[in-house]
């Protein structure tokens, strides 16, 4: 083929030609029920902004669609879907700012994604997209929403709640960050109102638990376990003196009873109006607090505030009296909002007791309590007949003692509060409930969904704070369905969560009028096998979207307990000067352009290449032309091919190698590591030109075929290839040639030898270190004492020094 020598690397002339190509042949289509096994692979769909995809996304969407492409090669029927979560905020106010309805908007955002997405071309099956903000899919969102009402699980309080003054709007504990409004930046008040609410504590034993049960990357995993916050302790009474009341206060700590030397209740527990008489200095306290916001009172640094009640109560142990105190760094809707406060062992108490002068009284032996409160566990002293138990033996004695006496209770608290699942704003789904004047909250019949979203003029949230919904009197008024007597819509509207609590069981339906998908089609897909996502959303969409799958568990509209199997998580991508990207620094790159420039190849290998996959990792414009030569030379390599001549042994074995790396890397999510070998078997072969022949070149090109798929398929053609490289399967590596080349690695601990693996050549000092301290016995030698320092001689020995 001497005239292909000629050819030059052009991506502009072949990308689009493909992309075409695939879906004119419906190449990624996923078939219900068929026979093959099934894959569920699954991205975060994006919310349309303005400023267009990000290479972030890009990053995770690249990343499975590489495992798509790998598995559809391998066999399994893969379903790759994708979607738009278009209600949302960003929408809204760009219609207060410009007078463009958001539907207008989303429309042309998601013109723009898609034709972002798919210049990428990634593998996703657009014959089941959808659309949050379709009424033909928010119908069943709504409908969700019904069946939590009918069990209980949807209901309205007046709660003081997070409220941003600015998005004039109500935002649920997890759109709080460091006390601020996790859109606008804005610092957020306290604000009772009416809100309605998703019972989610309810299920929070079942979301730690069934934990247990799925393949999450452990990161995630805690994270959710600590925001969910489960504490085991104990609820015990304290007499109030003089009087028929107690106190209960939750402790975990109730080895250090006798050191309890006051009481402090949070500001809004019931029994405050008690305890004031009047007093002013305490109403004055109480007003100021409420005001503050959770995240304000509850920071450790933060000064504690407090004031005396006047009243006593008795400590049941130790039967010192010991006074009331309201303090504000108690909080009202944790463990019944009253400690026992112990400042020898406690550090808030601490600080609380020395500046209001409160007893500080020794029970835990080890510390030096003049300095500070010694918080650990430790022998127990001044604490009477359990004086010189362990803290662990004290907590079981005493627990069992107060239990007798019926004076205290073994309890289990969680942080984890109801979702506020209201919103005081136009863009979202209504809430499909009417208030009725007789017949109070009244749910709109199923037949009558969706409530539509009706057109407004204005999308300012009114000046009450209800939503500009109100203002649409036509709308608004209705006959109770029940009565049929004077009524009124609800005219909140769902968070933006609401949509993708469930759009991935959507998927397996996404046209479905009936219902919210078949049971047999959501039988057949789900669980998804593997979901990957933004870190941040761990504690907020994969939370509330696993307890939304666990309540239709429950009423049995899905098979499963648990919706994903596996998650991971891909790193953030920084702009090149290692700050994040945004419009105001002027650092977002735009995957337009690099596409432009080097083509879709070149930046999918380039994401993939930049850094491990789960880590944080900055723009480098160098690497990205780095990877484009890599292409070229690919190019290159495969243009030089002679017709049909064999591989040398050296060069097969080579192939081989790479093989087996980057069949075991793409299932660990190691792309970089995968990628690294493509680029020397390339530079192997550009040295051995004349060894190299069709057969490695082939087996090269479908290899690399999943990660870029443009370029692997035009060589492919130019290989004289009839049918498309999507037909080849995923290639098997023969053991046998790359068998010979494993090594056995040495394994000391501080020097002393310890074990022997046998590996393959060439792995890195990261990759020794994860084979080395996963053994049994290297693990037993390390324990949990710190890893100091590696030494590694390449295919010999590996060192831990501990
Ligand atoms: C006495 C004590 C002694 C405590 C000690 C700690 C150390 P977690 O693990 O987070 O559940 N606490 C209980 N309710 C509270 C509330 N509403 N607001 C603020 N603090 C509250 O923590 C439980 C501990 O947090 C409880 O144990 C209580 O202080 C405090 F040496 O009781 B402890
Ligand atoms: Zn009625």
């Amino acid at each position: 083929m001497p005239e292909l020598k000629n050819m030059e690397y052009d991506p502009q002339k072949i990308e689009g030609k493909w992309q075409k190509f695939w879906e004119r042949k419906g190449f990624f289509k996923a078939k219900d029920f068929s026979k093959k096994p099934k894959k569920y692979f699954l991205v975060e769909f994006p919310y349309p902004s303005g400023e267009g995809l990000h290479v972030g996304h890009v990053r995770g969407y690249t990343a499975m669609d590489i495992l798509s492409r790998k598995a559809r090669m391998e066999g399994n029927n893969v379903l790759f879907p994708i979607g738009w979560d278009a209600f949302g905020l960003p929408a809204e106010n760009h219609a207060i700012k410009t007078g463009i309805h958001p539907k207008e908007t989303t429309q042309k955002r998601v013109l723009n994604y898609k034709r972002q997405i798919k210049s990428l071309g990634l593998s996703f099956n657009w014959k089941r997209e959808l659309n949050t903000t379709d009424p033909k899919y928010y119908k069943w969102t709504q409908w969700i929403f019904l069946q939590l009402f009918k069990k209980g699980l949807a209901y309205q309080a007046k709660i003081p709640i997070n409220w941003c003054p600015s998005c004039k709007t109500g935002l649920a504990h997890e759109e709080v960050v460091s006390g601020k409004c996790e859109r606008c930046g804005k610092e957020v008040e306290q604000k009772e109102i009416k809100q309605w609410m998703l019972r989610i504590t309810k299920y929070a034993e079942r979301l730690i638990e069934d934990l247990d049960k799925v393949d999450y990357l452990d990161k995630i995993k805690t994270q959710q376990k600590e925001w969910i916050g489960k504490s085991n302790g104990v609820g015990v009474k304290f007499k109030v003196k003089d009087s028929s009341k107690s106190i209960e206060v939750f402790t975990t700590r109730i080895d250090t009873i006798f050191g309890a030397t006051a009481v402090v209740l949070a500001p809004e527990h019931p029994l405050v109006s008690y305890f004031v008489n009047g007093s002013k200095e305490v109403k004055e306290y109480i007003k100021k607090s409420k005001k503050k916001t959770e995240f304000e009172r509850t920071k450790l640094e933060k000064e504690k505030t407090g004031v005396f009640t006047g009243s006593f109560c008795i400590n049941p142990l130790s039967g010192e009296i010991i006074p009331i105190w309201i303090g504000d760094y108690v909080v009202a809707t944790y463990g019944g909002g009253a400690v026992m406060m112990v400042p020898a062992h406690d550090k808030r108490d601490y600080d609380f007791a020395k500046k209001y002068r409160i007893k500080i009284k020794e029970v835990i032996s080890g510390g030096d309590i003049s300095k500070e409160a010694f918080i650990n566990y430790g022998k127990l002293m001044n604490s009477g007949e359990f004086s010189g138990l362990s803290s662990k033996a004290a907590i079981e004695k005493i627990t069992n003692f107060l239990e007798k006496k019926k004076l205290g209770k073994k309890t289990t608290k969680y942080k984890l509060r109801d979702w506020v699942f209201s919103r005081q704003h136009y863009w979202g789904e209504p809430i499909p409930v009417i208030h009725c004047e007789k017949c109070g909250v009244v749910p709109v019949p199923e037949k009558d969904l969706p409530v539509k979203l009706p057109f407004v003029k204005k999308y300012k949230p009114t000046k009450t704070g209800e939503s500009p919904l109100a203002l649409i009197k036509d709308w608004v008024n209705v006959n109770c369905p029940k009565c049929k007597g004077k009524a009124k819509r609800e005219t909140d509207t769902m968070p933006n969560w609401a949509g993708s609590n469930w759009y991935f069981i959507r998927y397996c339906d996404p046209r479905n009028d009936k219902e919210l998908a078949s049971f047999k089609k959501i039988r057949y897909w789900l669980p998804v096998d593997w979901y990957n996502g933004g870190m941040e959303h761990t504690t907020l969409h994969l939370l509330y979207s696993r307890f939304i799958y666990k309540f239709l568990f429950d009423i049995g509209k899905v098979p499963t307990s648990e919706p994903y199997k596996k998650r991971t998580s891909h790193g953030i991508v920084l702009a090149e000067d290692q700050r994040k990207m945004s419009k105001s620094f002027g650092n977002v790159i735009n995957p337009d352009n690099i596409i432009k420039k080097y083509g879709a190849d070149t930046l999918r290998i380039y994401e993939m290449f930049m850094g491990p996959f789960d880590q944080a990792i900055a723009w480098s414009s160098k690497s990205v032309n780095g990877v484009y030569r890599f292409l070229k030379k690919a190019w290159g390599l495969v243009l030089d091919c002679k017709d049909n001549k064999e591989s040398s042994k050296e060069v097969k074995k080579e192939v081989h190698q790479l093989n087996r790396k980057v069949a075991e890397d793409l299932e660990k999510m190691k792309f970089n590591t995968a990628i690294s070998s493509f680029m020397s078997f390339v530079n192997f072969g550009l040295d051995n030109k004349k060894e190299v022949g069709r057969d490695s070149l082939e087996r090269f090109l479908v290899l690399l075929c999943p990660i870029a798929p443009h370029i692997s398929e035009e060589l492919w053609s130019i290989l004289g290839h009839k049918k498309s490289i999507l037909k080849e399967k995923f290639p098997k590596y023969s053991r046998k040639l790359v068998k010979e080349d494993n090594i056995i690695l040495i394994v000391q601990v501080n020097g002393k030898f310890r074990d022997k693996i046998e590996t393959s050549s060439g792995i890195s000092k990261e990759e020794a270190k994860e084979l080395a301290i996963a053994r049994k016995r290297i693990k037993k030698q390390i324990g949990n004492k710190k890893i100091k320092k590696i030494v590694f001689i390449p295919d010999k020995l590996i060192n831990i020094v501990v």
